[in-house]
């Protein structure tokens, strides 16, 4: 009696203070309230309504009556799902769920995980489990070891012990994600948990909040503050961060107060400083050795919301230039104690930026003059080259399109040509993983309906995440997929040259037809192969309500 009295209390609080139905029904006479109505609560009280999957039997009783409030978004492949999940948080700066199958789903996932880790993208990896009886038989779609699967991709992962645990779980996973350094965490959930009843007491999660604070307290915002005060030629490096935590505008202020020249970190998986701002340098090289003779001439090097540093080529040399400090600021504890040099301060990057912008002596050296236009690319007899597609996409799109970059040659031609003015204007595979740029489009445009999202993809990069070409046209994402088909690997031959490494094999991708692909998947596409063709086709793309591909034969650059 006490039991169903408490139940109708916890139901009477849902109903009256998130005013949706909670599904009960009689079980041997007890009125009961499911593990499964009682997550989807708690997920619709977060405002996570969105849920991206590619189910299996294992997940069919969480899918079951599926709430109207809720969208499922169906992706084909596991890598497709996360990276749209991936964009989606991205550009939400929300947390976003996926539901992946068991092992095997968790599986083709990863790779799209490493570049959501990476990214500190708050995701909340959810897979179906056998149910518990069939466990300790390891039946098939047994996830065996479950919790060490996603590791070390995620920052926390688990299996709940009971049923009852599994709302508390998702809670912990939804508060784990956000907490600094933000990322994905994992939760694998025997099949049968969702049926069982729920621990009456489950309400108090759904009204949880849970929050980091992290700014300077006095002294230590004068330390910082002097340091960068007493500088003669200080520089800014900023990264992902400032984008993600939308800083973007104190980094304004305190590059325009410093005076200091702005460089985006190396291998940038989104762009923080406005390209066209006079400030703006460019970004920076992913060598030691390269970035020591970048920064060189600075006393101070303050980096903001990036690890010192992303390198990628291996470049020895200085860590860095003569006569120089650093100090770095990110909410990640790792990044600030893996950096070779230089001091840091773990902090909330919003907070930390603005104090900084509030407090800092405005500077009478002189301001960076703006870089020097790009010369317009020459457009010759035969293939595009990359260059005139960017100037093509420079004056066709708007101001505040948004970029995904996953033409891996074009990387320098696309931060020197492409204006990107606005947070949120750019992602790039945090961790390098191809396939990333197609679906979290998807997950971007979602997000942002008011914007045009334009993925700018490789001929071979494209072929991982295909089937993000399904979902588009099954949901009407208008995203415009520009291939720059190239006809091989084109980094890969690059590094190639870098490493001294001859005679490798198949570099090459003859014959790929993505105009017909994307067909065969529902998506309209063209072929564009002068730079007129291609200015009509992606106007024509960026008026259009669906998604539309565009492939674009270029040569290979430097090959
Ligand atoms: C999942 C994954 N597999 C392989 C690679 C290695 N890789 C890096 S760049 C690249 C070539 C990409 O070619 P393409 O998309 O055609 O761009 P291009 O370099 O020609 O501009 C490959 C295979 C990777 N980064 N990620
Ligand atoms: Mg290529």
């Amino acid at each position: 009696m006490e039991l169903v009295h408490s139940i109708l209390n916890m139901d009477r609080r849902m109903t009256c203070v998130f005013g949706t139905e909670i599904t009960r029904c009689k079980h041997q006479g007890k009125i009961m309230t499911s593990v499964h109505d009682v997550t989807y609560h708690l997920l619709r009280k977060q405002g996570v309504t969105s849920v991206f999957g590619n189910p299996g039997s294992n997940e069919l009783p969480f899918l079951r009556d599926f709430p109207a409030d809720f969208r499922y978004y169906l992706g084909l492949h596991e890598g497709v799902v996360v990276g749209m999940a991936d964009g989606y948080a991205q550009a939400t700066g929300k947390p976003a769920l996926v539901n992946l199958h068991s092992a095997a789903g968790t599986g083709n996932g990863m790779g799209a995980l490493a570049n959501a880790c990476s990214a500190h993208t708050p995701l909340i990896v959810t897979a179906g489990q056998q149910t518990r009886v069939m466990m300790s038989v390891e039946a098939l779609l047994t996830n065996l070891d479950s919790t060490q699967l996603p590791r070390p991709l995620v920052k926390w992962s688990c299996e709940p012990s009971t049923a009852q645990d599994v709302p508390l779980a998702m809670s912990r996973a939804l508060h784990m994600a956000v907490l600094p350094p933000s990322g994905p965490v994992y939760v694998s959930v025997p099949y049968d948990d969702w049926a069982a009843e729920a621990d009456p007491q489950s309400w108090a999660l759904f009204e949880r909040q849970v929050s980091a604070v992290g700014s300077f307290d006095g002294p230590s915002l004068s330390r910082v503050v002097d340091r960068l005060n007493a500088a003669e030629r200080p520089v800014l490096v900023l990264g992902p961060e400032v984008d993600a935590c939308r800083a973007n505008a104190h980094a304004v202020r305190l590059a325009e107060k410093l005076h200091a020249p702005v460089w985006v970190a190396p291998s940038a998986p989104r762009c923080p400083f406005s390209t066209t701002h006079p400030n703006f340098r460019g970004l920076l090289p992913a060598s030691i050795k390269g970035i020591s003779a970048t920064l060189s001439g600075h006393d101070l090097i303050l980096v903001v919301g990036a690890p010192v540093f992303r390198y990628h080529q291996y470049e020895p040399g200085a860590y860095l230039p003569a006569g120089a400090a650093l100090l770095a600021i990110t909410s990640d504890p790792q990044e600030a104690a893996r950096a070779r040099v230089g001091d840091a301060i773990v902090g909330n990057i919003h907070a930390t930026l603005q104090a900084l912008a509030d407090t800092v002596r405005q500077s009478h050296r002189p301001s960076p003059t703006p870089l020097a236009q790009t010369a317009p690319a020459e457009i010759g007899p035969g293939l595009l080259s990359p260059e005139t597609v960017f100037n093509v996409i420079a004056d066709t799109a708007p101001r505040d399109a948004i970029y995904l970059n996953e033409s891996t040659s074009t990387t320098d031609f696309l931060w020197q040509r492409l204006p990107m003015q606005e947070q949120g204007s750019y992602y790039f595979a945090a961790a390098g993983g191809l396939g990333f740029a197609m679906p979290v489009a998807l997950g971007v445009q979602l997000a942002e309906p008011s914007r045009r999202v334009i993925a700018i993809v490789g001929d071979g990069s494209a072929n991982y995440s295909i089937t993000a070409l399904w979902t588009a046209a099954r949901y009407k994402i208008p995203v415009v997929f520009l291939i720059l088909n190239n006809g091989t690997y084109g980094a890969l031959r690059w590094f190639a040259e870098v490493l001294k490494v001859e005679g490798v094999p198949e570099l090459d991708l003859p014959g790929i037809d993505f105009v017909t692909l994307a067909k065969g998947y529902g998506v309209q596409s063209m072929r564009a192969t002068t730079a007129n063709d291609l200015k009509q086709a992606l106007a024509a793309a960026l008026r259009s309500q669906t998604p539309t591909l565009i492939e674009v034969p270029t040569h290979a650059e430097g090959f």
